[in-house]
Order: structure tokens, then C-alpha cells, then sequence
């Protein structure tokens, strides 16, 4: 069976989701890291330009973004579900809402605290990112509003633990889990507890603790050369197919584009294999590599034909 590659660099709290996840079901993978700022020399001719972090790779099978991560990882390896049967839903709603909106307090926390201490290029890296200006003196001023927003959204996490449950949806950790410790990982480990507002939250620290705990799974490094290689050699898995009657009306075989519709808004081109409430996803060929097929989420992607 080909081996799970995870494109990641140590400090990103979006990888860290997915090392948790390994943890949880204890997987082995390979660990390929990637440069904190662009260029990405080694990661764009398998995305076809999608710079965010982190990556997956199965053989030429190239899934961007942790949504699609985790649906796949659940479909290759269901052992432990991420997504516990009746509670799809609300593991799915949760977890968008950790990434888009917990996050990025927990961002504001961070930067307000260390941004003076990243490099000018980070700064300038990071604004084209995002389309905003970032800068210290901005993410300083910021920190305030960005640490109450934290609360706010911490508070509800605390109160899902009020009753005692280990995890957030229950006794069993759950992709739910997962997402949301993504941004309180982020917050503890570059900060150190309990730096406010993580003192009004014990149930939540005390959590975040037994989820470390799961560990990463079990990684092994691989040279950026040596994926590119094995997504060269290898072909990818027969797509799923796009839906008959999607709302958008596209058929398989159209060239369309994909881009991220909060950050990083690089499209990404290739002809239509499969579509449907979560996954739109690409064929590419290129020289380098031959044959790719590149996995999208559908929520938080802007898909339309393309020229
Ligand atoms: N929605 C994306 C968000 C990924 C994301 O924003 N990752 C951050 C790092 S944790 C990033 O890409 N930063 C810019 C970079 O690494 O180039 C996901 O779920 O994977």
C-alpha cells in the first residue's frame, strides 16, 4: 500500500491537526518538510500552485487542505472514526468553525505577542498571504481583540466538557477534537499556559493535555525529491466521479479552477474528476510528474470553469 507523505513544517498548528489525527490512529508516515515562507520549489509542481500548509500526499494522489485530509485519511484507515456515526455533521461544522474562526484568535494572540521577533520576510510572506498588511506594530494593537474573541470561542469549548465527557463529542476523540486543538496547540506551545485566557478554561487545558498524549503516530523523514519521484512513478486512484445534477451544473472532463476562498487565493487548473458536497477534485500532467490527480474540499473553495 503506498505510503501516507505529510508535506508540514514542525511549527504549523494546521499540520499539527493532522500529526494528531496520525496519533490517534497511529499511523505510519513519511515527513516531508516544507519552507515556512514561498518559495515552495519542491511542493508546487505537486499542487499545481496551492501554497497553504500542510499537504498530503498517497502516491500521485495529492489532497490539499485538512478537510480532505481527514476524509481521506478516514476512508483509508476507519479504524477509530474520526467522524462517529450519527455525528458526521456536527464533527464536520465544528471543525469549520475551529479553522475558520478559533483560529485565526488564536493567531492574533500569538503574532501580538512574538510577531516582533519574525524576520521582515515572514512579515511580507504573510500579507501577500492573507491580502492584509501584517506588520508588529498592527498585530500588537490587535492582540487585545484577538484575546477576547479567543475566550469567547474557548468558553464554548469549555462548556462542552462541563458535563465531565473526555473528549467533545463524547468518551472517544473525534475529528472535532482534533480541529480545535489545532489553534489551542498553537496558543499553548508557542506561549506556554496559562497565559490569559487559557486561565478561565481549565477543563480546556486539562483536554488539550490528554489529546497530546495520543502523540503523533509514528514518522519517518523522506527527502523532498524522493515524493516527487514517487508521485512520478505512481498512478492515481480511480476518482470518485463527478455528481450527476451538482448544483453547479460542471461535468466530468471540464477545465475549471480551484482556488481557496480566505488565503493563499492561488487557482489551481486541471479537467474534472470528481464533485460533489466535499470533494472537487483535478486532473493535472505535467513532464516532471506525469499523471496527478489533486483533492480539494469543497466548503471554502471557489470552483468555475476555467479559459
Ligand atoms: N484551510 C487550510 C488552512 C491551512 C493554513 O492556513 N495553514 C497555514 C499554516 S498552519 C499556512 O498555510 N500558512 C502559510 C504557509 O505555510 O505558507 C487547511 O485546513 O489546511
Amino acid at each position: 500500500m503506498a505510503e501516507i507523505i505529510l508535506h508540514h513544517y514542525p511549527t504549523s498548528p494546521f499540520s499539527e491537526k493532522v500529526r494528531v489525527a496520525f496519533g490517534l490512529k497511529n499511523l505510519a508516515w513519511r515527513s516531508v518538510e516544507i519552507p515556512v515562507i514561498m518559495p515552495k520549489p519542491d511542493l508546487m509542481p505537486l499542487t499545481g500552485g496551492y501554497r497553504k500548509t500542510p499537504v498530503m500526499q498517497i502516491g500521485a494522489d495529492i489532497y490539499c487542505d485538512t478537510q480532505i485530509i481527514m476524509r481521506e485519511l478516514q476512508r483509508r484507515h476507519p479504524e477509530l472514526p474520526l467522524t462517529p456515526a450519527g455525528h458526521e455533521g456536527v464533527a464536520e461544522a465544528l471543525a469549520f468553525w475551529a479553522d475558520r474562526t478559533l483560529f485565526w484568535s488564536a493567531v492574533g494572540v500569538v503574532m501580538g505577542a512574538i510577531g516582533d521577533q519574525l524576520p521582515e520576510a515572514f512579515h511580507k510572506d504573510r500579507s501577500a498571504f492573507s491580502g492584509r498588511p501584517v506588520d508588529p506594530s498592527r498585530l500588537k494593537a490587535m492582540a487585545p481583540v484577538a484575546r477576547d474573541q479567543l475566550y469567547a470561542g474557548l468558553a464554548h469549548v469549555e462548556s462542552m466538557l462541563a458535563d465531565g465527557r473526555a473528549f467533545l463529542l463524547g468518551g472517544l476523540p473525534s475529528l472535532a477534537d482534533v480541529a480545535v486543538y489545532n489553534p489551542v496547540w498553537f496558543v499553548l506551545k508557542r506561549l506556554g499556559a496559562p497565559v490569559p485566557p487559557f486561565d478561565k478554561v481549565p477543563k480546556v487545558v486539562a483536554w488539550a493535555e490528554r489529546l497530546g498524549r495520543f502523540g503523533n503516530g509514528r514518522p519517518t523523514d523522506m527527502a523532498p525529491g524522493e515524493a516527487l519521484d514517487i508521485a512520478e512513478r505512481s498512478e492515481p486512484d480511480t476518482p470518485a466521479g463527478v455528481d450527476d445534477g451538482d448544483p453547479s451544473g460542471l461535468k466530468a472532463g471540464t477545465h475549471v479552477s480551484v482556488t481557496p476562498d480566505d488565503t493563499g487565493k492561488v487557482p489551481v487548473t486541471g479537467e474534472l474528476v470528481t464533485l460533489n458536497a466535499h470533494e472537487i477534485a483535478v486532473r493535472r500532467t505535467s513532464e516532471r510528474l506525469g499523471t496527478v490527480v489533486v483533492h480539494f474540499p469543497r466548503a471554502g473553495f471557489v470552483l468555475s470553469p476555467a479559459d
